[in-house]
């Protein structure tokens, strides 16, 4: 570079070897190209021929590294990172459907996977039936040849209630073998549930939740078999969606990862606490967490969970404005959608969340106007209980 002019010295100048520093921690690769060392070899890199990165929306080590770990975590073959759960969502739908196919899916959703399921969907000839699908039946009733995909979440946001994955995956493949189960994990963690291993086929998640746990990045993931995943990687995140998570917030959900079960323990083992709290208050009208033998689901969350989560939701003895100065009492719980973080997070789904539902929606979901959705953090939890006995006072009429 010797006989070359500034601009080219600020730009090539100095020299670094960049191999072998031998780091612990994966370095950030914020390169949105890499080059090739001849034309030759950018065409086998394009091809496949040869395995390597050279574009960051196609590959890039940090998603490479992520999305691999995720993978193994679910026991899945291959996985995927994308730039938000909505990403992971919609280039999974994407890349599986065509005009004239059918997806089933629970009724009790995230509001923004129920609104492209009810409404973005419709558009492109795609046929949704949402149904009650913890009863088989409601499945069995629902499949029929054009059925592509039966989407769930378990435990379903808002409201906790539990799927039986075995179950509906043995009735999705019993009806026709290629159907696949989806199910949205983000709640549980895999650390919590291995939906893979009960029999579903691919695994979504909201990474920007406790696989990243610090509310500092939004991210999603798939997770399934290899076949699929590059079929998700080839068309929908390549260019359905152009999804893609930055090599910044892969480094930093690959710290938060690494606690995972530590953080885990402790949310549940606060939020069994809470819950119980809870429960027994007068003020409190019903409580809805999968650790309390009032869960109509808590045999089948102990089979099919480590644990049963840190989500709760309950209902007050009042209307929405009694839960909004409930709510609004709380001191150490902070007013916020999103979940998983260390923070205690407090929010009000029907006018949240899930404000994409339609107040008939909402009630057929059973998501009731006097909801709130606690996301239970890492602080003590005698602490959080403190708050919200206090707040439950500050209302007391
Ligand atoms: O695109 P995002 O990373 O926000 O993930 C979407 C998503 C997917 N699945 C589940 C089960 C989710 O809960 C979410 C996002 N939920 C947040 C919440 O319920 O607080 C969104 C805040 S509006």
């Amino acid at each position: 570079m010797d006989n070359t002019d500034f601009a080219t010295h600020q730009i090539h100048g100095g020299s670094l070897e960049r191999k072998n520093f031998r780091p612990l921690v994966t370095p950030i690769y914020q390169s949105s190209t890499f080059y090739f060392d001849t034309v030759e070899q950018g065409a086998a890199l394009f091809s496949g021929d040869e395995d390597g990165y050279f574009y960051t929306r196609i590959d890039n080590p940090n998603q490479r590294e992520l999305a691999s770990r995720l993978a193994e975590l679910e026991g899945g073959e291959a996985g995927l990172v994308f730039a938000s759960g909505m990403g992971a969502i919609s280039s999974m739908f994407w890349s599986l459907l065509s005009s004239g196919d059918h997806v089933i899916a629970d009724k009790t959703l995230y509001g923004c996977t129920h609104e492209l399921l009810n409404e973005g969907f419709p558009r492109f000839n795609i046929d949704v039936d949402f149904a009650d699908l913890s009863n088989v039946v409601n499945l069995e009733k629902l499949l029929r040849p054009e059925t592509k995909i039966v989407y769930t979440e378990t435990p379903a946001n808002p409201n906790l209630k539990i799927l039986d994955i075995e179950q509906l995956a043995a009735a999705a493949h019993n009806y026709k073998p290629d159907i696949k189960l989806a199910v949205d994990n983000t709640f549980a963690t895999p650390y919590l549930q291995q939906p893979l291993a009960l029999g579903a086929d691919i695994v979504i998640h909201s990474v920007t939740k406790y696989l990243n746990g610090h509310g500092d990045v939004v991210a999603g993931a798939v997770v399934s078999d290899s076949e699929t995943i590059e079929l998700i990687a080839a068309n929908g995140l390549r260019y359905f969606t152009g999804s893609v998570l930055g090599p910044f917030e892969c480094f930093l959900v690959s710290r938060g990862l690494k606690t995972l079960d530590l953080r885990m323990e402790k949310h549940c083992a606060n939020a069994q606490e809470i819950a119980e709290f809870l429960e027994q208050d007068k003020r409190v009208k019903k409580v809805y967490y999968p650790g309390l033998d009032s869960h109509p689901a808590y045999e089948l969350a102990k089979k099919q969970m480590k644990l049963p989560g840190a989500m709760i939701s309950f209902e007050l003895d009042g209307d929405k404005g009694y839960c909004a100065l409930f709510a609004n009492a709380c001191k150490l719980c902070r007013r916020a959608v999103s979940l998983g973080d260390a923070e205690t997070l407090i929010q009000h789904p029907a006018s949240m969340t899930h404000n994409t539902y339609s107040p008939e929606a909402l009630a057929d979901a059973d998501i009731s106007e006097n909801l709130l959705r606690l996301s239970v953090g890492l602080e003590s939890a005698s602490d959080i209980i403190s708050d919200l006995k206090q707040a439950l006072d500050s209302c007391d009429r």
